[in-house]
């Protein structure tokens, strides 16, 4: 007999939380938070839910994204809600810097999308239903419906409260369902780290009165010994052969107790079967079997990324805090080029001229080729508090750690004139096993740094002026983490300038951290 097919999780690796999915025939477009980068909302596209192709950005003009300077990290866009009504794209989703939702609307999901309808309404995770009649309900956290007009935002009715979960703190990501003559409502409680668990209740009407599931929470991760960790907020859609499918969060912990998970929320897949008209998912793991008639994808998941900057565009993957005005950056003034120009910042406050992208992979290498006569540099950032950088300045090369109110320099080198090679390679601490039974096998995982409880990874620079890749330091990883900088993010991945300008010829990422040159 044939092995059945699997599929692998996370379906979209990297800082991409709080997804959101909807259908339309036979593709599947999938949306996630961005908080305080632009642009904003990257959506992907699929045909299988699993090999996932970022398209575009939903909110990627500055007359959509309001993040003035003084934005703060984890700020800025929160969970977003994409739905396809009568031909039309929404996505409705909360900017929290100026306390607004917002909703936008698109013929073709790739965009453009439109200007934003912004209206006031309290809390988060707004989400939209239509009903038979044509009504259009807005769902917010907490939880509370109201029958809006998405052209507007104008409330006609609400809020109307609904069913809040079974009390577990923070019931929010609500979204309504339409099935088999039920309204069902699923939403997520307990918060978004280790207590988060996804519960649900039905009702013959949107008023009510609503029925929880003899079974909830439906899904949980919390206090289960599994590598994928926080399962929550999450949303559902069938395939055409009429499979249900859940979307959803999770974090994917490394290192010793207690564990660090660097990599931010990430983007979850399991199959939902149902039972006496409940929905059955989970657990969730990093292998899944696929349900029986589903073929596995026939396109390998892509890993490995390389910009030559060679196109008229930047690609949508690349991110910038908050803003990333005209005058920061160039892909013209040396073509083949992409270069950066500082506008009076420095890596420790809002403001510097950062091109980055998402870090995807525990164990990774991503080198670029810089040339600068300013200061300039390769930087892996969770903020502006929590960053490593590799930086080139007169003449010299120094990593730099900037830890919560530390900033140090670790390493320095000479560096001659003209273009060099940096790089910045993670290799994650091999998990635990699930039970330690002597203390060599501590010691055997305190890392090459020698610390008695091993970090998630060990984060390395390495500098190539010509004469072969150097390694400048080896930095412990947790401080590049969420346990420790807080926040809704994750790693990123970053070309920088500070002074002057400087040019990249070449950004690569590599899943594997023996992959450079
Ligand atoms: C989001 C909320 C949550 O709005 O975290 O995990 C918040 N869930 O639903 C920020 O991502």
């Amino acid at each position: 007999m044939l092995p059945a097919p699997i599929f692998r999780n996370p379906v979209i690796p990297g800082f991409f939380p709080d997804p959101s999915v909807c259908r339309a025939g036979e593709d599947y477009y999938l949306v996630c938070s961005s908080f305080e980068y632009f642009p904003g909302v990257p959506i992907f596209h699929s045909r299988d839910l699993i090999s996932w192709r970022q398209i575009g950005n939903v909110l990627d003009r500055p007359s959509q994204l309001d993040l003035p300077a003084d934005t703060y990290a984890s700020r800025g866009i929160f969970a977003p809600t994409i739905r396809h009504h009568d031909g039309v794209f929404y996505l409705v989703t909360t900017n929290v810097r100026i306390w607004r939702h917002l909703i936008v609307t698109a013929t073709d999901p790739a965009g453009p999308w439109s200007e934003p309808v912004y209206f006031q309404l309290p809390l988060i995770d707004p989400s939209l239903t239509w009903d038979d009649d044509g009504n259009c309900w807005l769902t917010l956290a907490g939880t509370s419906n109201y029958r809006i007009d998405p052209a507007t935002g104008e409330v006609f009715e609400g809020p109307i409260p609904l069913w809040s979960g079974t009390g577990g703190q923070y019931p929010e990501s609500p979204h309504l369902y339409r099935i088999g003559g039920w309204w069902y409502l699923l939403l997520s409680e307990g918060g978004t780290h280790t207590g988060h668990a996804v519960s649900v209740a039905r009702s013959r009407s949107v008023r009510g009165p609503w029925e929880p599931a003899p079974a909830n929470p439906i899904l949980t991760h919390r206090g289960l010994q599994r590598p994928i960790q926080a399962t929550g907020h999450a949303d559902l859609v069938d395939d055409p052969s009429g499979n249900w499918w859940m979307v959803l969060l999770g974090i994917r912990p490394r290192g010793q107790w207690p564990p660090f998970h660097v990599l931010g929320r990430e983007t979850m897949l399991a199959p939902v079967r149902w039972e006496d008209g409940w929905p059955v998912v989970g657990p969730v793991d990093e292998e899944m079997v696929l349900p029986p008639g589903v073929a596995a994808p026939t396109v390998p998941a892509a890993l490995d990324v390389r910009d030559d900057f060679d196109a008229d565009r930047l690609d949508p993957s690349w991110i910038s805090p908050r803003s990333r005005p005209d005058e920061s950056w160039s892909l013209t003034d040396r073509p083949g080029w992409l270069t950066l120009t500082a506008l009076g910042s420095t890596l420790d406050r809002p403001g510097a001229t950062i091109v980055g992208r998402r870090q995807q992979h525990h164990d990774c290498w991503a080198g670029v080729r810089m040339e600068t006569t300013g200061r300039a540099g390769l930087t892996l950032r969770i903020d502006e508090a929590h960053h490593y950088d590799l930086e080139v300045s007169e003449g010299t090369a120094r990593v730099w750690a900037r830890i919560g109110p530390l900033r140090q320099s670790v390493a320095e080198c000479a560096v001659p004139d003209g273009p060099v090679d940096l790089a910045v390679t993670a290799r994650s601490a091999d998990p635990l096993p699930p039970t330690v039974t002597s203390a060599e096998q501590f010691t055997e995982r305190s890392g090459p740094l020698g610390i008695r409880a091993a970090g998630p990874d060990t984060v390395t620079f390495t500098l190539d002026a010509g004469d072969g890749p150097a390694v400048l330091a080896a930095l412990d990883g947790r401080y590049l983490s969420t346990e420790v900088a807080a926040g809704f993010t994750g790693r990123v991945i970053g070309m920088y300038v500070t002074e002057g300008t400087a040019a990249f010829d070449w950004f690569d990422y590599r899943a594997q951290p023996d992959a450079g040159p």
